[in-house]
């Protein structure tokens, strides 16, 4: 639970980075139609809600910050009308945008285009999200004519433009301890998913089977959406990366690679878990996922403070090439092998990504050319895999075997903690789970 003190808080620590004389200007998501006059679930934007906390669509966050970095919260939002109680329920409105939000000022959406001007006049400089298309830039083009056409009455409109979004983005990378702890709760709780579908497999005929039990075990838990479509991709189609039909029937004997996480007030598990459909890896399956656990532990190993962000892919290419050779799949030596690339026949993603809000997570991942160095608050995957397609150039034995393990990691200032250790990922631990 994240207090709306906090939220205030990181109103504050952005106004401290911003100019004097200017306004921030961060509209909320719409809803989007899917067909017909049906939309799909609504999910806050990700910027809007890291910094109020309010989940309502079409609301427009300003912040009106004054020659003495001073400001105003303005929060435009839905009224509460009779209509609107009747067909979606209570809204906030402006008395709760003001007393639960915290807002200096609410107005209701359709006061929007008359109060907008008044904000924006005689300020210098205006933040807003750039190069994502919404009716918002109109309307702040709209009013920058209205302004330009009253400056014979001396007044000034904004001239300078820029992006909000690195520095929101900046902010979000560095997650607070009540942050931590909503990741940590939805990486357990996915990883009980993870678990129910191990525990399940051996009575299901079909991928989507096990993709119910899963958003079963979401939905039970108050995780009301998974953070991404989970991917359940029994034997080969555990090669097609982004495989989310998840129609195919499940054959004893293959493997089953399931990437899900649920999206718990608003904060994302990314976890991957790969086990055999049977409950026993043969010979050759075990092989290849033993390898990719190595390469997963040393490259969780990496994750510390100070450690450049790519030394953790460095490591696991390491151990992948080095594995991958001594099973015949690729040929040496090791440093030739490395400096060819071979192991993207078979490992051809990075080592992760940063999670937070967004399953992809905010934030740079090089600052001046520089692969970034990890710190504490940062949360990141680490993801290593081995895909060995039907049609691969390597001995028929070795084909269809696809393979991911991924953990959730927070670095804190000792090391880093495994958010989703739940999920069981030794042989033996997921063999004992799925007895
Ligand atoms: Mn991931």
């Amino acid at each position: 639970m994240i207090l709306q003190h906090e939220y205030r808080q990181r109103r504050q620590r952005l106004v401290q980075q911003l100019e004097n004389n200017s306004v921030v200007i961060i509209p909320a998501a719409r809803e989007v139609l899917r067909n017909g006059d049906a939309h799909y679930r609504f999910r806050q934007n990700s910027d809007f809600y890291y910094l109020t906390g309010f989940d309502e669509p079409d609301a427009v966050l300003l912040l009106a910050v004054d020659d003495h970095r001073r400001f105003q919260y303005i929060l435009f939002s839905h009224e509460n009308t009779q209509e609107q109680l009747i067909w979606h329920g209570q809204r906030a409105g402006q008395t709760q945008a003001r007393q639960q939000f915290l807002a200096d000022e609410a107005y209701p959406l359709h006061q929007l285009d008359e109060k907008l001007p008044e904000i924006l006049a005689d300020r210098s400089w205006v933040y807003l999200p750039l190069g994502r298309p919404h009716d918002l830039e109109r309307r702040v083009e709209q009013t920058l004519d209205q302004l330009k056409s009253e400056q014979r009455s001396g007044i000034h409109a904004p001239d300078r433009f820029i992006d909000i979004q690195p520095l929101v983005h900046e902010m979000r990378l560095f997650k607070s301890d009540s942050e931590i702890d909503l990741m940590r709760q939805a990486a357990q709780l996915s990883a009980k998913a993870h678990i129910r579908a191990m525990q399940h497999v051996s009575r299901l005929n079909y991928e989507y089977e096990v993709e119910a039990e899963l958003l079963y075990e979401f939905s039970r838990q108050g995780c009301r959406a998974p953070a991404y479509d989970s991917i359940v991709a029994g034997g080969a189609n555990a090669c097609i990366l982004h495989y989310t039909r998840n129609q195919a029937p499940l054959n004893k004997g293959e493997l089953l690679l399931i990437d899900a996480g649920g999206e718990y007030h608003y904060y994302a598990a990314d976890i991957s878990r790969t086990f055999p459909i049977n409950g026993r890896f043969n010979a050759e399956q075990r092989a290849i996922y033993e390898l990719v656990l190595e390469a997963q532990l040393a490259g969780l190993e990496q994750v510390k403070p100070g450690v450049p962000w790519h030394r953790v892919q460095q490591r696991i290419v390491e151990v992948i090439t080095h594995g991958l050779i001594e099973l015949g799949i690729l040929a040496g030596p090791v440093e030739k092998s490395i400096a060819d690339q071979a192991y993207r026949s078979v490992y051809m993603h990075n080592s992760g990504h940063w999670l937070g809000l967004d399953v992809h997570d905010a934030g740079d991942y090089k600052i001046g050319g520089q692969w970034r160095p990890l710190e504490a608050g940062m949360v990141l995957t680490v993801e290593p895999g081995i895909y060995i397609s039907e049609t691969a150039d390597v001995d028929d034995k070795w084909r269809g075997i696809g393979v991911r393990i991924e953990d959730d990691v927070s670095v804190t200032e000792e090391g880093h903690e495994i958010l989703s250790a739940l999920a069981p990922k030794t042989v033996d631990d997921i063999q004992a789970v799925m007895q």
